[in-house]
Order: structure tokens, then sequence, then C-alpha cells
């Protein structure tokens, strides 16, 4: 076949992917996905009782006055089904569809030095010659599978839940075998354990889970936003991302044990399942106060969970609350104290193989009917490594981040001309909130090609002098997190043998912003042009 020319290539037709479409309108772009259809994250992840943990109200676009306006959300914390209508309602709305070419992801980039043209290839053969590439491959896209022996042996059903059926799966009259406990875990048990026979959760590492306070939007609640729709999108950039949240500005140090306990029970029922990190100023930075709130957790769960053994398990001690994104739950403690619910601990016991029968962790053999994966994603950077990405004089981006991602204000890599990422490594990513902030992204993205079309410009590039300055700003912020004191996605440590520091940016939406449009401001600061 042969090659076929584009101003933009746009890889992903994910929310951001949608909009950058949208906002590039007026170049010819080309946009690949490796679905059948529109809304990224909420395409794939449609496993049961996905659900997202912002209020639908703010999780949505605020790009286009009468779009924010016409649409109604049905209920505050919107569902997967719900989402992904909403992804498809706005291609259509703008006319997104044709550009996008379905169930055809990308497998190679390679740039050419002398024209500045990238040469993108994809999965059903198609080759476009393109000026820029917009790599809107999100932050969690490239499912994690630990690399168990004996899979193909398994004679049941595997799923994960990232790569969920559209087809209903049902249950009913299963032994399921459930290994995960993250915030896609914490929502699908639940509502599994309603269905199956049995069900073994296998738990590596307990979650913080706060209840979910989701409930039918209520018209005044609509009204109200829909009143101050400008005002509201202003005051998400300029907090920490999400806006629903009540910032205290006082220590946990500061109160009397009544008080703390009266605030924490406060933001224990708040509509926001992000309160307890903010329900005092030092929670994320003092360890102390964070291990109040941590205290304050754990008796919720015993009072929750009747069997004090399986209680215990499900208190987390291993790392601060907040050190692994805080998970939202509809009855997950309480779903242990069904008959049919097991726990079983593979951080004494890990699993060793999947069998043909069920799996075997070093204790003893489980056998399942069917066996759910929720076992999260190669973060942040997977989505990129996984296609085959050559830059300058034929160097690989698998190669240059092979000790962990390096880019300038996590959007562009030093040897990799012309190539953008939304919401790329050491960007606040889900630190922020992902829409909002990838429209940003976006626009920040787009005001810089439409500027070097405008003063000729066919290269851009990142310094390596910028990404390591970069590194510097993301790692200063994260010394100052009890972030950095958990193994999680935000670090790699959740995937055995990757390596690489602290992969999101912290320092909070303003402050990125803020470097972002500086470095722009003044001439393009850790950039060439040529
Ligand atoms: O993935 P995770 P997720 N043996 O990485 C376990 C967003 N999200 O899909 O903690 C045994 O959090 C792993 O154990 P451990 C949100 O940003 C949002 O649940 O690594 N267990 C963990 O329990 C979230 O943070 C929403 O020790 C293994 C689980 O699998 C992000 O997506 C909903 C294992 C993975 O948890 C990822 O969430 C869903 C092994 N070898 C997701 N490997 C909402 O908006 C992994 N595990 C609400």
């Amino acid at each position: 076949m042969g090659s076929e020319n584009a101003d933009i290539v746009i890889i992903g037709a994910g929310f951001s992917g949608l909009y950058a479409m949208h906002r590039l309108r007026n170049y010819k772009v080309v946009c690949f996905e490796a679905g059948d259809g529109v809304g990224g994250t909420w395409y794939w992840n449609r496993y049961p009782g996905a659900r997202v943990d912002i209020e639908s109200m703010e999780y949505s676009y605020g790009f286009d006055e009468a779009l924010q306006q016409e649409w109604n959300w049905p209920e505050y914390f919107s569902a997967q089904p719900d989402l992904e209508r909403y992804a498809n309602h706005v291609a259509d709305r703008f006319g997104l569809r044709e550009q996008v070419r379905f169930s055809n992801p990308v497998r190679r980039l390679a740039f050419d030095e002398a024209s500045n043209l990238w040469h993108v290839h994809s999965e059903q053969g198609d080759h476009v010659v393109c000026r820029h590439v917009i790599a809107a491959t999100g932050s969690l896209s490239a499912p994690n599978l630990p690399p168990w022996p004996g899979r193909e042996t398994f004679t049941g059903e595997i799923y994960h839940t990232a790569r969920w059926p559209k087809e209903n799966v049902d249950f009913s009259g299963q032994r399921v075998g459930f290994i995960g406990t993250g915030s896609s875990g914490i929502q699908a048990t639940p509502i599994i354990a309603e269905q199956a026979d049995q069900l073994c959760i296998f738990q590596r590492t307990p979650a913080f889970c706060m209840p979910s306070g989701n409930r039918p939007l209520d018209e005044s609640h609509e009204h109200d936003w829909k009143t101050n729709y400008a005002e509201r999108r202003e005051q998400m950039l300029n907090s920490y991302g999400v806006s629903l949240v009540d910032y205290s500005r006082f220590s946990a140090h500061d109160c009397t044990p009544e008080e703390r306990e009266q605030i924490l029970e406060k933001a224990w029922h708040s509509r926001s399942a992000f309160q307890l990190l903010f329900a005092f100023s030092d929670v994320m930075t003092d360890k102390q106060a964070n291990d109040m709130v941590c205290d304050f957790v754990h008796r919720k769960i015993r009072a929750i969970v009747h069997d004090p053994e399986t209680a215990e398990l499900l208190c987390p001690t291993s790392y601060p609350i907040g050190g692994k994104r805080l998970c939202m739950g509809n009855g997950y403690y309480e779903m242990y104290n069904r008959e049919n619910v097991e726990l079983v601990d593979v951080r004494s016991s890990p699993i060793v193989e999947l069998t043909a029968k069920g799996l075997r962790t070093t204790d003893q053999e489980y056998e399942f009917d069917a066996i759910v994966m929720a076992t999260g994603f190669d973060a942040v950077t997977g989505a990129m490594t996984r296609i085959d990405i050559q830059g300058r004089a034929g160097n690989t981006l698998l190669e240059k981040w092979k000790n962990g991602p390096t880019t300038h204000l996590g959007s562009m890599v030093a040897g990799f001309p012309n190539l953008f990422m939304i919401h790329g490594p050491a960007t606040p990513g889900a630190q922020a909130q992902m829409i909002t902030s990838g429209e940003w992204q976006v626009n920040w993205t787009a005001d810089i090609i439409e500027d070097m079309q405008r003063k000729a410009f066919s290269r851009i590039e990142a310094t390596v002098d910028a990404e390591q300055a970069w590194a510097q700003e993301v790692d200063a912020c994260a010394s100052q997190s009890l972030l950095r004191l958990a193994d999680s996605w935000y670090n790699g440590k959740n995937i055995e043998g990757k390596k690489g520091g602290f992969m999101v940016y912290v320092g909070g939406f303003p402050r990125f912003a803020q470097l972002c449009e500086q470095a722009i401001e003044e001439d393009y600061s850790g950039f060439v042009l040529e």
C-alpha cells in the first residue's frame, strides 16, 4: 500500500484525542484508534460497576458552552455507559467520527530527519506521512497482565477489567477467582459477588476505599453548575484539579481529637471521594497527620467487616492514605460480610501459576470457572513504549526510556521532534481532572503547532538539558509529598522490574500550567525550533 499525507496524526480517540481533532479541525488530521468506538478509557473499561470518581458536572468538556448546557448527566458520578454515550455524542455533534480509523492501532512511528516528517504505520497497513504526531494514548490504557505461566491451560474464561467484552457477562452459578483490589477491583467485586456462587478475591495490597455517595443528580445542583459554568471551569484549573473539595487550611495537629473525628466523619460522608485527603492541610505532607486519617479509616473497616481476621487483612498499613489513588466504592467493605465471598492474602503466599482448573499460590490450588484480572496497567509509559517509535538517528523511545521516562514539561522528548504527548509522563495526569487538564494540554499543543506554521518552522524538539531540569522539578515536588512512600502505578512499582522514578507531576495543575505557558513566553525555553 502506498503512503498518504496528512498534517497531523492523532493517536487515540479517547477524550483528549477527540478534543484534539476538534481543536485542530483546520488541518488535515488522521486519527488512529485501537478500539472500534470512541471514548478511550470509557470504551475499554466496561467492567461491572465502572464509574468515575469525580462529579460528572465537572468531569466533562468545557470547550463548548452549548454542549455543556444541553448535556444531562443522570447521576452525580457517571457510570461507564453514560460516559461512553457522552463521548459518542461529542464525536457525532462535532463531526469527528469520519477522521477516525477504528480497530487500527498505530504500530510504528519513524522520524525522517531530512524532511522533518513522521512516518506512521498502523496495524491495518496504513502509512501516513505527517509533520506532527499527537499521542493522546492515555496514561492508564496498556493493561498489565502479570506473566504467570499456565494461562493457556486454564479451561474457563479469563477477563481483564480493562478489556471487558461488550456482551453481557453473567457469572451466575460460577466460582470466580478475582485478582486485584485497586479502583477497578473495588468497583467490580460487589456486583460480581451478587451473581457468582463463590467469589474468591486475591489481594496483594489492601486499598483505602471511600463510600461513593453517588445518587441521581438533582436539578438544583445541575442548574447551579449550568448558570456558573465558566466560573466553575476556571476554579477547576486554579485548584488542585478537582474543585468540589473543601481544601482545608488548618493542620490535623491544630485540632483536638474530638474535632478531628468530627471533621473526618464529615469527610467520610462528603460528596467527594477525595475529601479525606484534604480534610486537613497536611494529610499528604505530614506522616503523623496522615496516620491519623489512616487510623480513622481502619476503624471504619473494623466497624463494617464482621470477621476480625478479614477486617485486619483489609486495613492498609504499608503506605500512607492517598499514596495510592484513593478508591471509591459501593458496598465494598460490606461485601466481605457475604457468605459467598472469601479474601486471600497473596502478599504472604503469592500466585505462582494458572492451572487447568484455576490458579495456584505458594500455599494451595484454587478451582474456578472464571478468573478476572483487575491487575491494573503498565501506566503512563506503557501505551507509548508498546509502539515501535524511532526518533532522530534511529534511536528508539523504548531504549531512551529504559531506565524511566524523561520529558520536557511532560509533553516532548529530546530526540523525538514534532511528537507531542497529552497526559504524558511527568504531567499531573490523574492528580488533576483528566478531561479538563487534557483539554488544556491540547490547547497548549495546538497553539504551538499553529505558531510554528505562522513562523514557518518545520521542527520543534525538547533539549536534554530541559528534560533534566523538568525531572528535577518533578522530583522536588514528589519529595514533598507522601505519595513517594507507596509502591503504585505512579512510580511503576506496581509492575515487577519496571524502572524509573515518580512519573506524575504533583506540584499541582496551576503550577504545571504556569510553567508550560512560561516556557513558550520565554521564546520556547527548553525547545529548539528550526
Ligand atoms: O489498577 P491498580 P486499577 N499479583 O494498579 C494487583 C484509575 N481508575 O485498574 O497494589 C497480585 O490500582 C495490585 O496489587 P498491588 C485510577 O486512577 C479509576 O484498579 O500492586 N496482585 C492491585 O491490587 C486507578 O488508580 C476508576 O500490590 C497484583 C491491583 O492488582 C487506576 O485507574 C476506576 C499483581 C491493580 O490495581 C488503576 O486502577 C478504575 C500480581 N502480580 C480505575 N499485579 C474510577 O474513576 C497487580 N496486582 C473510580
